[in-house]
């Protein structure tokens, strides 16, 4: 049974219970939050009540920083950043806040007198909010921290998903999908704000009215449903400053339709609830076909006018008129999901508030700007008009208004060129007509942004070439990077007091920039000994928490060698296989031959209609199978499969990684983020010139980078000259034998038809020239082992991947969107 040593009453630290950041204040508080919060004495506390009294000491620490941020920010009256996000992937939110308010020690102190355990509480017990499908969420959500330490004022707006990213568990090699309960438990980060709520509108048909002679439209919905917001403080590092994130729940206006109940439909009464309250339901996956999926569409004009709405609330406070609005606000488009907000705000300011168009659209283009994450054509969303007019039909209207009005300037602008006018339209009229909501995010903003530099040069020369030709000047690369607080202080404390240590101070942490002093001890054989131990001592931590949770025995003195990432061929965790497979071969044939001991450590979730890429999964689990089990291999090649990648999974990841895998086809990969996070914890990358691996290389010298591959403009020559894949297993034996290997049956229990799809694939299509890149990937992996043997090399290349990240801290790119699209100030905030 728990027992808590009772810290003494003392009237004077009692006053401050909520807001010291004292040790005794901090116990005193826990003790509190746990009987008058949990109703619980220690002795009785269940770990999620443990966890709970922490969250709430916390939080209330919190509260304080967030209403005097609120007020200075009112008072500076500076311009608001509103980043607009499908998709938030926050991870655990209380290791990440004890780092930020500055008391992780503290916190561990008093845990330890009051005879807590302080990291089954602070990293285990909590379940993460999974609000998002991968990079792009978690880019959100380094954003905000990032905002939040630069002191800028910001609201993030999202949707809160009662139901995340599935979790996914490998049963018999498979992933099984089951459901996310993160609220199951309540959540101690939010404060739900009951009286905060608007209507939002769908169906129904719109109707031309004469107002004081001014011609208005009337839209009169067929359904309508409240949005309630939940608000989540979000701290900054080592300042007072904390943001909102503010999500939207859907609700019935009313919880039953009196009029249907009297009228004895009473289940159709109940139903209209249960449809209203399905729209923040459930995350859809990505990497999924998107054809039909009205709720999704549902969800985004949900979430956007929701968030215009407080928006516009906001500024009438203090404003008469909606004139300045955009003088006010910056509106970042995290992608197309929330485009449809383009024409929400022009029905808001034409219909809700009396606007004329010309002033509504110069506001409107004047707020938003958008950022593109994707160049894959099945992830550039279009709806159909179809569905658009049944669910949406003003802004339907308002979409055609727009288009026709833009098309006019093209066609001024490029008289006769008809085609253009085709390719820009706002509507795709080739077969069942759609709307484009990249390109009405693009004709409704004043800055469009890639997220790399290949990223950004190949938007500009692709998809959005006939946009990029007519405004240059709104074309920019913000290039991604990810907060070194989550990434390496919270998740890696031994690295990130030995980069104290040598730097001299914390600065590091707010201007990552200063680790360039790591390089002055990159060839000194004592440090290097301590950066090692560092690593190794991570690489024990991930393989006693794998012996813990799963079956997975991996040795800490072999090279671990990690893909971590969502499972998609584009991505090619198959490449990653050929790989091991080769070595397999290779040490059965030879069995003496001296080969580096490798660890294959693979993470990531596939979209459940995914299938070849579910098939990966398996393959990958069917090799280590195989692999793992045979005596002759005695331990020198391991593959090891993490379930369920997710922000806290991926904190035990990084900091053990020696190798990272960035190996996708170049030009597909618009920047990657989990590069930057193992390469700031010492990781090696392996990798394609794709993304943002072509920065880091650069950054890092390309002395202390494995690169491998064709390049983007390398894949498009091939691709042009017609590729065969057949040509590649004609041309190089041992490739050939892998695939034979895998359809033999070897590692299907003698199945010769399971992985068929795969490597039919692969020899007939191979959409993502796999086989074009493996003898080049083999002979890269090759140089990786030699490289490992000497460890004192190894240990000064991982010190300076390190020392020169600085350029990828998620501070870099905010400040970047700050100057260059949202001009945008910081305010300092003293409680
Ligand atoms: C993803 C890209 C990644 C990129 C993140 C964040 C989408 C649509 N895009 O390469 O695939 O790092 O966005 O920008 O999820």
């Amino acid at each position: 049974m728990k027992t808590i040593n009772i810290p003494p009453t003392n009237p004077a630290s009692v006053e401050r219970t909520r807001t010291s950041l004292s040790k005794e204040g901090l116990k005193r508080a826990y003790v509190d939050n746990l009987f008058y919060l949990q109703g619980r004495f220690p002795e009785v506390a269940t770990p999620l009540d443990l966890y709970m009294a922490a969250a709430y000491t916390v939080r209330d620490r919190m509260l304080e920083r967030w209403i005097c941020s609120a007020s200075a920010y009112r008072e500076a009256r500076a311009r608001t950043v509103c980043y607009l996000s499908a998709e938030y992937l926050l991870g655990p939110h209380l290791a990440n806040n004890l780092i930020n308010l500055g008391i992780m020690e503290k916190a561990r102190e008093a845990g330890d007198e009051l005879g807590l355990d302080f990291d089954e509480i602070v990293v285990e017990s909590e379940e993460e909010p999974g609000l998002g499908n991968g990079g792009l969420g978690r880019l959100a959500a380094c954003y905000m921290d990032s905002l939040a330490t630069l002191q800028i004022p910001a609201i993030g707006y999202g949707i809160r998903y009662e139901f995340g990213i599935f979790d996914q568990l490998i049963q018999d090699g498979w992933q099984v999908e089951v459901s996310d309960v993160w609220l199951r438990d309540g959540n101690p980060w939010e404060l739900p704000r009951p009286k905060l709520r608007f209507g939002v509108c769908f169906g129904g048909h719109t109707e031309q009215c004469q107002d004081n002679g001014r011609m208005r439209v009337r839209w009169h919905p067929d359904l309508v449903v409240n949005g309630v917001a939940y608000d989540t403080p979000i701290l900054g590092y080592g300042v007072d400053n904390a943001n909102l994130l503010r999500l939207w729940k859907a609700e019935a206006p009313r919880s039953f339709d009196f009029q249907s109940f009297n009228t004895g439909d009473y289940y159709g009464a109940v139903q209209t609830k249960v449809d209203a309250e399905n729209i923040t339901k459930v995350l859809y996956p990505n990497d999924e076909p998107q054809a039909g999926k009205e709720l999704r569409l549902k969800q985004q004009y949900f979430f956007v006018s929701c968030s215009l709405q407080d928006m516009i609330r906001l500024h009438l406070h203090s404003n008469d008129t909606l004139d300045d609005f955009h003088h006010k606000f910056a509106a970042q488009l995290n992608d197309t999901h929330p485009a449809i907000a383009v024409a929400e705000l022009m029905r808001l300011l034409l219909d809700e508030h009396g606007m004329d168009w010309e002033p509504a659209w110069t506001i409107t283009r004047n707020t938003f700007a958008f950022t593109n994450h994707t160049l894959l054509p099945e992830a550039l969303e279009t709806w159909s008009v179809a569905l658009f007019e049944r669910l949406l039909p003003r802004h339907l209207e308002i979409i055609y208004e727009i288009n026709n009005r833009f098309l006019d300037e093209v066609r001024i602008r490029y008289l006769g060129d008809e085609a253009r006018v085709a390719r820009l339209s706002l509507i795709d009229e080739r077969g069942e007509k759609r709307v484009r909501m990249a390109h009405l995010a693009t004709v409704g903003s004043f800055a469009v942004n890639g997220v790399a530099e290949l990223h950004t040069e190949l938007l500009k020369s692709t998809v959005m070439k006939d946009f990029c030709e007519l405004w240059p000047e709104r074309f920019h690369n913000i290039t991604n990077g990810v907060t070194p607080r989550r990434f390496i202080v919270v998740s890696n404390p031994r690295l990130a007091a030995l980069m104290t240590e040598a730097c001299g101070s914390e600065k590091w942490i707010r201007n990552l920039g200063c680790l360039r002093m790591l390089e002055a001890y990159a060839g000194d054989e004592n440090f290097q000994q301590r950066w090692q131990a560092v690593k190794t001592a991570a690489k024990r931590d991930l393989a006693d928490w794998l012996t813990r949770t799963t079956d997975a025995r991996i040795d800490p003195e072999t090279l671990f060698d990690v893909q971590a990432k969502r499972i998609h061929e584009y991505k090619r965790q198959h490449l990653n296989v050929l790989h091991i497979i080769t070595l397999y071969r290779r040490l059965k044939a030879n069995p003496n031959m001296d080969l580096t001991p490798r660890t294959f450590i693979f993470g990531g979730k596939a979209a459940p209609g995914y299938h070849l890429a579910k098939l990966i999964i398996k393959l990958i689990n069917a090799v280590g199978a195989v692999v793992n089990h045979d005596p002759q291999i005695n331990g020198t090649l391991r593959v090891a499969f993490l379930p369920n990648f997710n922000v806290k999974n991926g904190q035990r990841l990084y900091p053990a990684a020696d190798l990272s895998e960035q190996i996708s086809m170049a030009g597909k990969e618009a920047s990657g983020t989990g590069n930057m996070k193992f390469s700031m914890n010492g990781a090696l990358t392996i990798g394609t010139l794709d993304g943002a691996n072509v920065e880091i290389r650069e950054e890092v010298g390309e002395d202390n980078f494995f690169l491998f591959g064709l390049s983007a403009d390398e894949v498009q020559r091939r691709l042009a000259s017609g590729y065969h894949p057949r040509d590649c297993c004609d041309s190089d034996e041992e490739l050939r034998a892998i695939l034979d290997l895998i359809d033999s049956g070897l590692f299907s229990h003698g199945d010769t038809r399971l992985f068929r799809p795969l490597t039919e694939n692969l020899r007939n299509h191979d959409p993502f020239m796999v086989l074009a890149d493996f003898r080049s990937y083999i002979e890269c992996q090759e140089a990786v082992g030699h490289a490992w043997r000497d460890r004192a090399h190894w240990n000064r290349m991982s010190i300076l991947n390190a020392a020169r990240m600085g350029k990828f801290s998620s501070d870099r790119s905010v400040q970047e969107y700050c100057d260059r699209i949202w001009k945008a100030r910081s305010v300092d905030v003293k409680v």
